[in-house]
């Protein structure tokens, strides 16, 4: 019989608790025929990434995934063989007591956030507290052996290089977003929270020989990006024109294309933890913006990505792209850098794609997700 997973999401803010659920609970239906139910707290958080969620339904089935509404008050539900809290968020105490009653006594995993820094791998798997008699293991997705590895669907990287052969594909995507590109033109991606730093950005953007062509989802960054254009408001399909800088607002889209969205760039700009793994599937030179944490412990861990992700660069490579990241993370002036970085520009490419390839060496998440649960029974 197919074992039952129940996967928990709290929504904590924006769509990253949610995107990361939601793309491990497809997988595990789809690749491992799992009987999967997705339990979430925040249905407009779903639908911005999934619209065929209807958000007055408790219960519907979406892409093989029962999609089960977590509600403030809880009702009693039998529990699962496996059992995943997402992000340390709390399980109702009457589902932990189902848990408990169980014959067998479920999987019980919580799926932390994703790290760079050493002491993962030394984490991973071990258990954590118990709940009359049930063990609840840590389970941490990562970069190195000895992780649970990261999201990534079967297919996915020769889905994405098919795309990015496939000019006429690319062209009908961004037709569809409204998107028209100069041929010379850079094509980039800019998804990221408030950052004082961008308007150094742009002026560089703005001067440079080449023409850049810059796509903002509509999100959090739009209030600097019209502080710099000088407008009062910007919404999706809002096109300005600075110098050599086509600024272009699109519409937030679904998980799918914004997938594409980052695979048609040259440059992406990115956030959080799920596009921070999706921008590195793309191929393409990236810079990340992470979530902010209180005493700073976030530059910890943006060092040990750093650290891992430019290890095979040369000295100046290196040195661009260190001193890019760091500019952006602390809200410092990006122009010089961003100069810097053009600099290696040909390196850069090659390197995203190289990472990409050495990442997609390791078991993928769901998979590693799955075969603890074979190890444990
Ligand atoms: O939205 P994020 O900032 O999410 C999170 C949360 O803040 C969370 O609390 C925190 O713990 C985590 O970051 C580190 O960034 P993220 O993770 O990149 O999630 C964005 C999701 O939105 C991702 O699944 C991609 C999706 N997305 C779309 O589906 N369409 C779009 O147009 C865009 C721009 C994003």
């Amino acid at each position: 019989m197919k074992a039952s997973w129940d996967i928990f999401c709290s929504v904590v803010d924006n769509f990253g608790d949610i995107g990361v659920t939601w793309r491990l609970a497809r997988q595990l239906v789809a690749e491992h025929q799992c009987a999967v139910r997705l339990w979430v707290d925040d249905l407009r958080a779903f639908e911005k990434i999934c619209p065929q969620i209807d958000i007055q339904q408790a219960q519907q089935h979406q892409d093989g995934v029962e999609v089960c509404h977590w509600p403030a008050e809880w009702q009693s539900a039998v529990a699962a063989d496996v059992v995943i809290a997402a992000f340390a968020c709390q399980l109702p105490h009457a589902y932990m007591e189902a848990m408990a009653d169980r014959a067998r006594a479920p999987l019980w995993l919580n799926l932390d956030y994703l790290s760079a820094e050493e002491w993962v791998s030394g984490c991973h798997g071990l258990p954590s507290v118990k709940f009359r008699g049930v063990q609840k293991y840590f389970f941490f997705p990562g970069f190195q052996a000895g992780t649970g590895g990261l999201l990534r669907e079967a297919g996915l990287l020769e889905r994405r290089r098919r795309f990015q052969g496939d000019p006429q594909a690319r062209n009908n995507f961004l037709e569809q977003l409204g998107v028209f590109p100069a041929t010379s033109a850079r094509l980039m991606s800019l998804f990221a929270y408030e950052n004082a730093g961008l308007a150094g950005w742009l002026d560089a953007l703005a001067t440079d020989v080449q023409p850049t062509h810059l796509l903002v989802p509509e999100g959090r960054i739009l209030g600097d990006v019209q502080r710099w254009l000088g407008v009062d408001s910007l919404a999706a399909g809002a096109l300005q024109v600075r110098q050599s800088l086509t600024v272009q607002v699109v519409p937030f889209v679904r998980q799918e294309d914004y997938d594409r969205l980052l695979w048609c760039c040259d440059f992406n700009a990115v956030r959080g933890e799920d596009s921070f793994v999706r921008a590195q599937w793309a191929g393409r030179p990236m810079l990340w913006h992470i979530y902010r944490q209180d005493d700073d412990i976030h530059l910890d861990k943006l060092e040990a990505f750093l650290a891992l992700y430019t290890r095979a660069l040369s000295p100046g490579a290196k040195a661009a792209v260190l001193a890019l990241w760091q500019a952006w993370n602390t809200e410092a002036p990006m122009g010089q850098a961003w100069k810097n970085l053009l600099q290696h520009w040909p390196e850069v490419v090659a390197h995203a794609e190289q990472w990409c390839l050495e990442q997609g060496l390791q078991a993928d998440l769901a998979a590693a997700l799955v075969q603890f649960y074979l190890n444990w029974i």
